[in-house]
C-alpha cells in the first residue's frame, strides 16, 4: 500500500474536485445503471463528507453514488493502471466504465484496483464509486447495537461520540506504475553508538531475479548498497555513521531512494527506536514525554474529508501550545497527516477504529474481530515506515456490562474473558507484523485490570472532575492521584492520559469557576498537569480534545457538539490553550 508518486517511471493523476453525486436509499442504482453515470445529479466535493455540504443529507447514512469522467493519458499506455482511494466510510464498491471493479468495507483506511484492462484510451472513462456508512452492530465501530451500555440515547445511535461521518474522504488517484513494480517497502532502524542501522526488505509485484540499487541521502551523507532480488525479495542492512537522530525535537529525515530495472521509488525515513523502560518511554535510549491531544479529524462543512490547510493550521497550534505528540483517536488518520507528522515531529499513537468494543453476542465478536485483524494489518501496511508512529492502539474504551467487577469476579465475567481473548489477540496480530513498536488499548475507568496485561503502555481515559466528581476538582485531584499510583502499583509500565477533558462553551466565564466556564477548564487542565507532574510513571498527558467537534445528537451534547475541545471548532484558543503553553512550551 505504497503511497502513489510521480517520477519518471510512475505517474499519478489525483482526481480530486467537484464530481456528481446521488443518494440510493432503495439501493437500485446499480440495477439503474448508474455506474455508467447518474440521472439525476448533484455537486459534491471529493474529498469532503457528504454530510454537511447538503441540509439535507446531514443524517443521511445509506448508500450514495459518486461519479467522474476522465481521460487517462496515452503516455500511461504500457504501464499497469490503479485507482487508489485514501478512504471512504463505510463500504465502497468501485466501478470503470460500467464494470465492477471491487469492494472494500472499513471507513478509514486506502484500497487499490488494478483497473488497465477496463481503460479506454481514446474517450474519457467513467469512474464509479458508491459508498454505503450504515450504522451495524457488526462493524467498526459499531452501532446501532441493542445492548446500549451507554446510559444516554443518541441520534444516530452510534456506540461512539463523534459523528458518523459519510462520503469519500481522502484523494482519489490514478496511478501508472512499471509492469513489475516495487510493491513494498519496509524500513526498521537501530541505533548504535552514533550510527544509524537500516534494515530494508523490498518486495517487487513479481518473483523475478534481478539487480537493482538503493540510496540513503541526508545532508553531506550518501550511502549506497546493490539490491539482489531473488523471487522478488531483497533485503539489505546499511549503516548511517553519525546519523542525524529523527526525534520529536529534531525531525531528520533522509531520503531513501529505490531503483530497480523497471521502477523507482523515494520515501523519507527517520532513523529512532522506541522502547519502554520501567515508567519511561524511550526515543533513541532517552526519556521523552509524549504530550499533546486526543484528536477528531473534523471540520466545519468538509467534515472528516482531507482539509490540507487545516492540516497545516492545526500542527502549527499544537505546537503553539508545545505539544509533540497525539493519539489518531479514533481511528486512522490520512496519509498526508502521518507524513506531516514525520516532518514536524509529532509523536503518534496510531489507532484502529475500534471504539466501545462490546463483548456480548458470539457471531457479532467474531465478525467484528476479523474486521479489527483486516484494519491492523492495513494500519500497519500503510504507515510501518512512519518514524512519527511510535505506538499501535488496537482498541479505544472496550467495555464489560459491568464495570468495575473485583479480580475474583473478574475471573469468572464471560465478558471479561471474552474481552481478553479479543484484545491479547489485536495485541499478537500487531507485534508479529511489527515487533519494533509499542502496543497499547485505551482504557475507561472500571477497565477489567487483566486486560491490560499486553500493553506495553498503560493509557488512561478518565474525567476525574467532569464525569465523575463534576465541580468538585479539588476531591476529583486526589482521586485522580490515588488511581494513578494504583495503576503503577500494579503493572510497573509507563502510563499515559490519552483523555481527561472538560466540556466549555467558548466565551462562558465565571467566578467562582463552575463547570462549563473557561476558567473551570483551564483549571481542570492545571489541575492534571501538576499531578503528573509529580509522577515519574507518567509518560504523556494528552488533553481530550484539542478542538470542539460535532458529535451525534443528545443531552449530553449541546448543538450537537462536544465541547472539550482546548480550541474551538472555528481553531480559536480557549483559557485552557494558554495553560498548556504554560507547561508544554516554556
Ligand atoms: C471518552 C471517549 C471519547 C469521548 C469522550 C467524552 O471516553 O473515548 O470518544 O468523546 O470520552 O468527551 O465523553
Amino acid at each position: 500500500m505504497l503511497y502513489p508518486q510521480q517520477n519518471i517511471f510512475r505517474n499519478k493523476l489525483d482526481l480530486s474536485g467537484v464530481w456528481d453525486f446521488q443518494v440510493d436509499p432503495d439501493q437500485m442504482g446499480e440495477q439503474k445503471g448508474w455506474q455508467n453515470g447518474l440521472v439525476d445529479a448533484r455537486s459534491i466535493a471529493v474529498p469532503g463528507s457528504w454530510n454537511e455540504q447538503y441540509e439535507g443529507l446531514y443524517n443521511y447514512l445509506g448508500l450514495a453514488w459518486y461519479v467522474k469522467s476522465t481521460y487517462i493519458p496515452q503516455g500511461w499506455r504500457g504501464q499497469r493502471v490503479f485507482l487508489r482511494v485514501g478512504s471512504a466510510c463505510y463500504f465502497a464498491t468501485v466501478y470503470v466504465n460500467g464494470n465492477k471493479i471491487g469492494s472494500h468495507e472499513g471507513g478509514h483506511l486506502p484500497f487499490a484496483f488494478e483497473i488497465t484492462d477496463q481503460i479506454r484510451w481514446e474517450t474519457e472513462n467513467v469512474i464509479a464509486i458508491s459508498v454505503e456508512n450504515e450504522l451495524k452492530p457488526t462493524r467498526v465501530p459499531s452501532g446501532n447495537m441493542n445492548t446500549p451500555l451507554l446510559p444516554v440515547a443518541s441520534f444516530p445511535h452510534t456506540t461512539y461520540d463523534f459523528f458518523p461521518f459519510a462520503g469519500i474522504h481522502r484523494p482519489v488517484v490514478l496511478y501508472s506504475v512499471p509492469q513489475t513494480y516495487i510493491e513494498d517497502v519496509t524500513v526498521v532502524t537501530e541505533i548504535d553508538g552514533a550510527d544509524g542501522i537500516l534494515k530494508m526488505t523490498v518486495r517487487l509485484s513479481a518473483a523475478v531475479s534481478e539487480q537493482g540499487f538503493l540510496q540513503i541521502k541526508g545532508g553531506d551523507t550518501t550511502v549506497t548498497a546493490k539490491l539482489a532480488f531473488l523471487d522478488g525479495l531483497a533485503e539489505v542492512q546499511l549503516t548511517v555513521a553519525n546519523a542525524k537522530f529523527w526525534s520529536d525535537k529534531t525531525p531528520y529525515l533522509y531520503v531513501l531512494t529505490i531503483q530497480t530495472e523497471q521502477d523507482h521509488y523515494a520515501l523519507k525515513v527517520g532513523i529512532r527506536t522506541i522502547a519502554v523502560q520501567g515508567g519511561q518511554i524511550l526515543l533513541n535510549g532517552q526519556p521523552v514525554q509524549m504530550n499533546g491531544y486526543g484528536r477528531h479529524e473534523d471540520f466545519i462543512a468538509s467534515g472528516k474529508g482531507l482539509n490540507l490547510p487545516l492540516l497545516v493550521k492545526d500542527y502549527q497550534l499544537m505546537r503553539w501550545t508545545g505539544a509533540n505528540s497525539y493519539r489518531t483517536s479514533h481511528y486512522p488518520y490520512s496519509e498526508e497527516e502521518m507524513q506531516l507528522a514525520d516532518r514536524e515531529g509529532f509523536l503518534i499513537i496510531d489507532e484502529i477504529p475500534a471504539v466501545s468494543l462490546q463483548f456480548e453476542d458470539d457471531e457479532n465478536i467474531a465478525v467484528r474481530q476479523r474486521m479489527c485483524l483486516q484494519q491492523i494489518d492495513e494500519l500497519i501496511a500503510r504507515d510501518k515506515n512512519h518514524p512519527s508512529v511510535v505506538m499501535w492502539c488496537v482498541a479505544n474504551e472496550p467495555m464489560t456490562p459491568r464495570l468495575n467487577l473485583t479480580a475474583s469476579d473478574a475471573l469468572n465475567d464471560p465478558a471479561v474473558v471474552k474481552g481478553k481473548d479479543f484484545l491479547d489477540k489485536l495485541m499478537r496480530r500487531v507485534r508479529e507484523l511489527d515487533p519494533t513498536r509499542l502496543v497499547t488499548f485505551a482504557t475507561l475507568g472500571g477497565t477489567p485490570t487483566s486486560w491490560v496485561e499486553h500493553c506495553d503502555v498503560v493509557c488512561m481515559n478518565r474525567y476525574w472532575g467532569w464525569y465523575i466528581l463534576g465541580g468538585e476538582l479539588d476531591k476529583a485531584l486526589v482521586s485522580l492521584e490515588q488511581e494513578l499510583d494504583a495503576v503503577w502499583e500494579t503493572w510497573h509500565k509507563p502510563i499515559i492520559m490519552t483523555e481527561f477533558g472538560a466540556d466549555t462553551l467558548a466565551g462562558m466565564h465565571g467566578h467562582p469557576n463552575v463547570m462549563w466556564t473557561e476558567e473551570y477548564q483551564a483549571e481542570y487542565i492545571r489541575g492534571h498537569l501538576m499531578v503528573a507532574a509529580q509522577k515519574d510513571y507518567i509518560a504523556g498527558m494528552q488533553v481530550w480534545n484539542f478542538a470542539d467537534f460535532a458529535s451525534v445528537q443528545s443531552i449530553m451534547r449541546v448543538g450537537g457538539i462536544n465541547m472539550k475541545g482546548v480550541f474551538t471548532r472555528g481553531r480559536t484558543p480557549k483559557m485552557a490553550a494558554h495553560v498548556l503553553r504554560e507547561f508544554w512550551a516554556k
